[in-house]
C-alpha cells in the first residue's frame, strides 16, 4: 500500500505513550511526516483536477458566508471552493489513506480495535484559496453532529505547509473535556469572542503549524478556528473523522444520512 514514509522522516507505527497522554490532556497531537510525498502528490493531483473541473459535491465559500467570503455564488470570487466534499469517492488514494496502518493503528489506540469512518462528516479536501477565503470562528465539530457519544477524532492531513499566514488551524487545549453554558455561544454555536468571560480561554489558543505530510489528530469536541489565507498560494488539507464501534449515529439525523466505513486493522 502507498502512503509510506519519506526516507528522511522516521514515523513510528503507532502513538507513543507520551502522544496518548498529550492527546488525552490537550485533545490534540501532531504526528510529523505521516503521509509520504507520493501519496500527497496523488492527492494534490486529484484536488487540482477536481477544482479545475468543479467536480461536485462542493461547498463554496459563498455558501457559508463566513467573514471574508463572497456574498453569493454569482459575486466576484463566488465560485471559490471551500471544501471538495466526499473525498473518499474522488480517488482510490483516499481509501488507501484510510487503511494506512500508521494512521489506522493510531485511531485504534484511541477509539478501540474497530474504527469507523462516517462518510457524512468531514470526508473532504479543505481548500483555502488566497483571494476569497474566510475566517472560521471558534467551534466544536460535534456541534451539528448527532452520535450516541461525542467521542470522535479527526485526522487533518496537510498537503502543503500550514502556517499562521495561510490560515492554519488554531486550537484551545483541553476544551474537549470542558462544558459551557449555551449563552457563551452565538446562534450558530460559535464561541463568542465579544464576551469578557470567553477571553481568558481564547487567549490560550495554540497555532498548529504543519509541514506537508504532517497529521493533526484532534478530538471533535476541541475548540478550533482558523483565519483566511493571507498569502498568494492555495492551502489544501485532507480531513476525515472517526469513531469507535458502538458509537452509532442517531437514526434520522444528518450523521446517519450516509453509510460508514468499518476499518479493520492490518
Ligand atoms: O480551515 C478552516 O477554516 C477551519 C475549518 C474547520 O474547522 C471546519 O470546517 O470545521
Amino acid at each position: 500500500m502507498a502512503c509510506g514514509v519519506d526516507s528522511q522522516v522516521v514515523v513510528g507505527p503507532e502513538f507513543t505513550s507520551e502522544d496518548l497522554a498529550r492527546f488525552e490532556a490537550d485533545g490534540f497531537v501532531v504526528v510529523r511526516g505521516l503521509a509520504d510525498a507520493s501519496t500527497r502528490a496523488r492527492m494534490l493531483d486529484v484536488t487540482r483536477d477536481n477544482l479545475q473541473r468543479l467536480v461536485e459535491p462542493i461547498e463554496f465559500e459563498a455558501d457559508l458566508r463566513y467573514p471574508g467570503a463572497p456574498a453569493e455564488r454569482s459575486a466576484t470570487g463566488g465560485k471559490t471552493v471551500r471544501r471538495l466534499k466526499q473525498a473518499h469517492s474522488r480517488d482510490f488514494v483516499f481509501t488507501e489513506w484510510l487503511q494506512y496502518p500508521p494512521l489506522l493503528n493510531r485511531m485504534r489506540q484511541i477509539l478501540g480495535d474497530t474504527v469507523v469512518c462516517p462518510l457524512a462528516h468531514h470526508n473532504c479536501i479543505m481548500t483555502k484559496e488566497p483571494a476569497f477565503s474566510s475566517d472560521t470562528g471558534w467551534h466544536q465539530d460535534v456541534r451539528y453532529w448527532s452520535f450516541e457519544s461525542p467521542e470522535l477524532v479527526n485526522a487533518w492531513l496537510a498537503l502543503g505547509e500550514e502556517r499562521i499566514d495561510n490560515g492554519c488551524l488554531q486550537v484551545i487545549p483541553g476544551t474537549h473535556r470542558m462544558t459551557f453554558d449555551r449563552s457563551r455561544f452565538d446562534d450558530e454555536l460559535f464561541f463568542r469572542t465579544d464576551l469578557p468571560e470567553n477571553e481568558e480561554l481564547i487567549a490560550r489558543r495554540q497555532y498548529v503549524e504543519l509541514q506537508p505530510g504532517d497529521v493533526l489528530f484532534f478530538h471533535a469536541r476541541i475548540f478550533h478556528s482558523a483565519t483566511r489565507n493571507r498569502t498568494d498560494q492555495s492551502k489544501y488539507s485532507v480531513v476525515f473523522t472517526f469513531h469507535g464501534a458502538g458509537n452509532n449515529p442517531i437514526p434520522g439525523t444528518r450523521s446517519a444520512s450516509l453509510p460508514e466505513l468499518i476499518l479493520h486493522g492490518a
